[in-house]
């Protein structure tokens, strides 16, 4: 269905949350709405991510929506290429296919205040109208190549775990890793199996814990179809399983000793050589960095045709990686599983909103929004997985469900209201991000380490500091005294704040 514009909705992304944004507002009368994806195919960082190993480190059963069950995961932790399945399956399911405007990059969005609408400008194309915008573009999106010196020199080929080259043959190739992150532990059990030799760049060891990935049983996704409820049961018990972790991995306290007690015992189990072990053991609180849910890392560092460099790397030369104690290694391809280029301080495209206002410069010192969706001077405009919504022990669907529903609401209310603007008061945002920064304070990612969730001068822009359900409760009802409503009244607007209501001329 090919709709006209305005549009009531723009979705920029079609990832998980451009996808599931799209199924709300059609379960809620809202149909005239495009997603808009840059790619050739939906799925986002499931499409990128197909490096060999790529899967999710959460529970399928909790790893997906609530109002898009699946019974037929295959194990308890699914791979890339079933999730992007999952997500295919919903386009088809509720009929979305026609509502994505593919191809469509997206270079910047700006708010016009005589029309109360977003335009969204396209490379190459007319920009697009919409009264509303949902900013789905995704944290993970944009790949990131360390800056290491002589990067540009190197001969070989060079992989970033994101975009992944399945054209290139790794048998009998010596290959380097950089970088042990979730990807990086992912990556490295699968290329032993096939390259002569690997070697792991590690520049800070994290806390693993094991994984068991149980394949699904037909009876029990034959329970699963049949009965629903049973399913919505097996979620609500990964949900709450998943919520006592927080205890440990997301505060600094005595669970957070229990967490690193069984990260050792996973350590000294799977690896029996102490300087190997030393080597691979964290000076950094359990939770401070993602915790790398993995039973095959260490197994796999130990193979034969495997070696683990902590040197540090001094450059990359043009045929390897020379360390700082002055050894050069050789390789014939190097993996960059370094991670993305998350936008904590800026925007993934400029946005202009309210009187010219541009969001990047105000999120320069870092990234903040009222609980973590609306910005004051954004109008109409939402963040999905926005700042400070990111869960350390839980699954990111189940705060992009509650994010969902509240959006769905403020863009139902906008429409069934016939308003020009719905804003966020800039005064409740500021009060909601002096309490975010003090709880984050005693969270494990402020305890000293260094990872992405924090910007270089370690303001914590993108996690959520409690447990699921605390960040899922805020996102419940949408008050709209939090808001400023621009009302339609002929040639005028009627702004409310709270219950004071003023009239000012457009
Ligand atoms: O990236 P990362 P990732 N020299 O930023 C190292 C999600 N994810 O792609 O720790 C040498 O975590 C860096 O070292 P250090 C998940 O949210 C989910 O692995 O900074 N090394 C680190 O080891 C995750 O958090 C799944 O010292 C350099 C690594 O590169 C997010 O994606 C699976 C370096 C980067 O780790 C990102 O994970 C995979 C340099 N110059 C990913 N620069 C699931 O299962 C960086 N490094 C859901």
């Amino acid at each position: 269905m090919s709709v006209r514009e305005p549009l009531t909705v723009a979705i920029i992304g079609g990832g998980f949350a451009g996808i599931g944004s799209a199924i709300r507002l059609k379960q809620s009368g809202i149909e005239d709405f495009a997603i808009i994806e840059r790619g050739e195919r939906v799925g986002g960082t499931w499409r990128d991510n197909t490096y060999p190993g790529a899967a999710c480190d959460i529970p399928s059963r909790l790893y997906s929506y609530s109002f898009a069950p699946n019974p037929d995961w295959s194990h308890t932790y699914s791979a890339s290429a079933e999730i992007l399945g999952y997500i295919d399956s919903m386009v088809e399911e509720f009929g979305l296919a026609s509502s994505i405007r593919f191809g469509h990059n997206v270079n910047g969005v700006r708010w016009d205040e005589e029309v109360g609408l977003w335009h969204i400008d396209v490379d190459g194309k007319d920009s697009i109208s919409a009264r509303a915008v949902v900013m789905a573009s995704g944290p993970l999106a944009n790949v990131s190549l360390p800056a290491i010196d002589g990067i540009e020199t190197y001969e070989g080929h060079k992989i970033h775990s994101a975009r992944w080259d399945h054209d290139y043959d790794f048998r009998g190739k010596r290959v380097a890793v950089v970088g042990t992150g979730a990807s990086g532990v992912q990556i490295v059990p699968e290329l032993v199996k096939q390259a002569e030799h690997v070697k792991v760049f590690q520049r800070t060891p994290g806390w693993a814990l094991p994984r068991t990935n149980l394949r699904t049983r037909s009876i029990t996704k034959e329970i699963y179809r049949r009965y629903p409820k049973v399913q919505a049961l097996a979620r609500q018990a990964w949900f709450w399983g998943h919520e006592s972790v927080a205890l440990g991995a997301v505060w600094e306290s005595p669970a957070t000793s229990v967490v690193e007690t069984v990260g050792k015992i996973h350590l000294r189990l799977q690896v029996k050589d102490p300087w190997l072990r030393r080597q691979l053991t964290p000076q950094f609180r359990a939770g401070c960095k993602r915790l790398l849910m993995t039973s095959e890392y260490y197994p796999a560092l130990q193979k034969d045709n495997c070696t683990l460099v902590t040197w540090p790397i001094a450059r990359i030369a043009p045929k390897g990686i020379r360390t700082v104690e002055g050894v050069e290694h050789q390789f014939d391809c190097i993996v960059f599983a370094t991670g993305f280029d998350v936008s904590k301080t800026g925007t993934p495209v400029p946005i202009v909103g309210r009187d010219g206002r541009v969001l990047a410069q105000q999120w320069k010192t870092g990234a903040r929004a009222y609980k973590s969706i609306t910005v004051s001077g954004y109008p109409n405009m939402y963040f999905t997985f926005g700042p400070n919504s990111g869960p350390g022990h839980s699954s990111a669907l189940v705060y992009m469900e509650a994010q969902l529903d509240y959006l769905v609401e403020a863009i139902k209310t906008v429409v069934d209201r016939d308003l020009i603007a719905l804003d966020v008061r800039k005064d409740v945002e500021d009060a909601y991000n002096v309490d975010i920064q003090k709880r984050l304070a005693k969270t494990t990612w402020n305890s000293g380490c260094s990872s992405w969730y924090l910007t270089e001068s370690g303001f914590n822009a993108t996690m959520f500091p409690g447990f699921a359900t605390q960040y899922t409760n805020q996102l419940k009802t949408l008050k709209l005294s939090d808001y400023t409503l621009t009302e339609r009244t002929g040639s005028n607007a009627v702004v409310r704040a709270g219950e004071s209501e003023v009239v000012t001329a457009i």
